[in-house]
Order: C-alpha cells, then structure tokens, then sequence
C-alpha cells in the first residue's frame, strides 16, 4: 500500500490529474534541514568522490553485483568505470549528489543513489530539476526500509540547492507513471542470444531461418553518414530543440551538455556513439546509442552480452509539418529507418549481440520494419513533485499486460 510513497509529494495511482503543477510550493532551501537522517547505528553517509578512481570503483562493485536484473536473474547490468564518468559527472554535477551508504566498522560500501541536473519540460513549463539513478541496496540489506531512507537523503541535498522536482525511471509500479514505455529488442547476433537464453527458437522455425531474418548489411546507408565530432554541436543543438519542441516530456541541453552526452569523452568507443548526417555542411540529422553490456549469470560459455540503447536523436525530415501529419510522418520514419538501420550495422560491427530502444519518442514509426521485437520489460517514467497529465508511452495498450 506504498506506505512511503503515500506520504511523498507524487500522484496517488487512482488519481485523475485535473491541473497540472507543483505539487508542494513555497519551500525554499532556508526550510530544510541542514543534516541528514540518522541512519541505524552501525552504518554511516558518506558522500563518494567520483574524481577518485578507488571510490569510483566502489560504486561500480556495489551496482555490478546487485543492480537491476531480470525477472529470472540471468543477466545484470555490467557497469565500468567509465560509464559513471560519463553517467554521473555532466556538466554541473555535484560531488554531494553522490551518495553512499558504508558499514562503519569495515567501510564496505553497501548502498547508493545520485542525482544529477537536468533542465525538464512538461509541454510549456520549463523547471530546473534533477534526474535520480543508480538507486541499489546491498542484497543482505534489502526489504529493510532503507531505500525510501535514500531517497529522503538525495531529496534533502537536491531540495538545499533550491531543486524541488526530479525525474527518474522505474521498471516497478509506483505512484504514479506520467507515461510508460516498452523496451523493444533487435537482435544482432542471434545465435548468441538463443545460448544465454535472451530468444528462444520460435515454434516451427530453424536457426539457420533465424540467423537469416536478423542478417544486417556491413555498409552504412545514410547520406553523408559520419561519426559526429566537437565541432557539430551548435548545430546539433539547433536541431535537436526544433525536434524535441514537438514532443510533451523532453530535457534540454545546453551545447556543453550535449557535447556531453553525445560525444565520448574517453575516446574508447566504450560508451556512446554517435553519428551525424552532413549534406555541403549542414547537419540534417543525428542519431545516438550507448552500450552498456549485461553480466550473463551463471553461464559457462557466455560471460558478457554486447548491449546497445537507441538515445538521443533528431532529424530535419517532416520537421515542416505538424507532428502527426501523414506527409511528415512518412518523411520521418523513412529517415529515422535509416539512421537507426545504421547504428545496427555499425554496432554490428562492434560486435554487439542486440540493440534496444523503448517505444517513446518516435520510435513506433521503424521498430517494428526494423524487426525489433517487443520485450517483457516497461520502463515507467516518474515527476517527484509535479503532477501531469499522462502522456502516450508509445505501447499498444492491449499488448501492456
Ligand atoms: C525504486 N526502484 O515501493 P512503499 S531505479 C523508488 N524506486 O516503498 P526497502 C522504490 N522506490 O511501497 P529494498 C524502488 N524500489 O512502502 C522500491 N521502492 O511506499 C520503494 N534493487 O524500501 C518501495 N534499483 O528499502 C517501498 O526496499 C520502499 O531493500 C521499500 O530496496 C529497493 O535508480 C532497491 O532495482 C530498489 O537495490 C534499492 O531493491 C533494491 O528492496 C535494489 O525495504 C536492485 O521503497 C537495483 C534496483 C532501482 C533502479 C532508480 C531510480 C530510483 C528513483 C527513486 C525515487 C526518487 C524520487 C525523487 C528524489 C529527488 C527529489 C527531489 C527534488
Ligand atoms: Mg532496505
């Protein structure tokens, strides 16, 4: 019955929203208190320093060990370090939004959650807020009301920056979902998902039927197609507002933000990707993905599964028109088939066994002539103290339960 959730400034589940808004206005950061909860005698806060290869590692144990899994435990999430750099320290991270939980007596890290910027619109209502991640308990302390212990503690040192909204993602029910996606799969390698269990062989066919329908070609096809680099920014920038104007949950980026997001400052391939289509200088579309490769468990001849997430992406095609618009949709999603048909022959070639995407933005118009499959995993998206009214997740509502 949501015992802390219902005591949280969030829309109860049966709730109709009728005016969207705040939910708990007039705080200011004069009103919060300047410590945090206690915590049970013999564990401790402490704030993780990312910039420090040590405590960074810490983190990642802590999530590559008990981060999210699967219904059936096969797979988990396998971070690396330099994923965190890239996840947790965007241009205006804060050290003290890293939050850690330890064991006193041995300073075992048992617990974490973050938060970092971000600048959300809800249709016309611009607000600066935070996005909440990595949320994860040590397995022998779970079902001990500690989470919603976390979520107090990241909330009071968001809340003193004078930051009263956030946005996170679940794949769980809570109150309340202002719009929920469902992951979608297109596998690459087919033979390999069948090993670790990820596909099954489906009634009536072969492998080799199987192996045939995924084939991807080794050319890319996109016009102008090239890995985008520092110097296209302003104007991904300029495009990517005009795309993202059109739809209603969006968040916006500064140039250094997205230089951020879309261009590896490793320069290992290892984390996100992403391409530009150039015709005489003008940048007439982008496309992004990042990997992030799952731990198979308990598999003798599989260890890894190469991962890759569809992210962020805009296109010029049916930009025109309005957003449902028959003559611009179609101009879409023949552009998007495309530039999404080649991040699956570039990952292809990285060696990656399949490539996700969840049903929001405009993905319905190439998932399913792309050959994604849909998955048993929803993705639910989450406004801490902001009501909205719902908006469409992109599922067929018949196919949710
Ligand atoms: C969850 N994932 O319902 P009620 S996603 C939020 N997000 O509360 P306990 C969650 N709440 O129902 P455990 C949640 N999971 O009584 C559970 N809850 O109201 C709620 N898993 O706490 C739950 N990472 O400590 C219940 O549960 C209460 O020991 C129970 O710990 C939960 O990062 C968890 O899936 C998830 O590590 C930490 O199971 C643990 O089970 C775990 O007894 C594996 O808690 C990893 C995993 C979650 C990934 C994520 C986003 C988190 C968002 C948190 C909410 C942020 C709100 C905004 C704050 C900033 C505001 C500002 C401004
Ligand atoms: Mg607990």
């Amino acid at each position: 019955d949501y015992k802390f959730w219902k005591t949280q400034p969030v829309a109860r589940l049966d709730e109709k929203v009728d005016q969207e808004g705040e939910i708990n206005v007039g705080k200011t950061p004069a009103d919060v208190p300047a410590e945090p909860l206690p915590l049970l005698a013999d564990f401790e806060w402490v704030t993780m320093d990312l910039t420090d290869a040590a405590e960074t590692k810490q983190v990642y144990e802590l999530l590559y060990g008990h981060y999210v899994e699967d219904q059936d435990a096969t797979f988990r999430f396998a971070y690396s370090a330099e994923f965190f750099d890239w996840a947790l320290k965007p241009p205006g991270w804060r050290r003290d939004w890293h939050v850690g939980v330890r064991v006193k007596a041995s300073g075992k890290l048992v617990a974490f959650i973050s938060a970092v910027p971000a600048t959300l619109s809800v249709r016309d209502t611009e607000m600066k807020a935070v996005e909440i991640n990595f949320l994860c308990i040590h397995k022998k302390l779970r079902a001990k009301r500690l989470a919603p212990v976390l979520i107090r503690e990241i909330t009071r040192r968001v809340n003193r920056q004078n930051i009263w909204q956030a946005l996170y993602t679940v794949g769980k029910v809570l109150p309340s979902p202002v719009t929920t996606c469902r992951y979608y799969h297109r596998p690459l390698n087919w033979p390999n998902l069948l090993d670790v269990g990820f596909s099954v062989l489906p009634q009536g066919k072969t492998k080799a039927q199987m192996v045939a329908k995924y084939t991807i070609g080794l050319e890319t096809k996109t016009p102008g197609w090239r890995t985008a680099i520092k110097k296209d920014i302003p104007q991904m920038k300029e495009l990517f507002d005009r795309y993202q104007s059109r739809l209603e949950l969006v968040q916006h980026f500064t140039e250094e933000e997205l230089e951020h997001m879309l261009i590896d400052p490793h320069d290992t391939e290892k984390v996100v990707h992403c391409y530009v289509s150039e015709t005489e200088g003008r940048i007439t579309d982008f496309v992004s993905f990042y990997l992030l490769p799952f731990s198979v468990l308990d598999n003798a001849t599989h260890e890894k599964l190469g991962v890759a997430y569809l992210f962020y992406y805009a296109s010029e095609a049916g930009l025109d028109k309005p957003r449902f618009d028959p003559a611009g949709t179609k101009a879409l999603a023949d552009r998007l088939k495309l530039l999404v048909g080649d991040c699956l022959v570039v990952c292809k070639g990285l060696g990656v066994d399949v490539f996700n995407a969840v049903s929001s933005q405009d993905n319905a118009l190439f998932l399913q002539d792309l050959k994604f499959g849909g998955g048993d995993g929803f993705l639910n998206f989450y406004l801490f103290n902001y009501k909205a009214f719902p908006i469409a997740g992109g599922i067929d509502e018949k196919t949710k339960e």
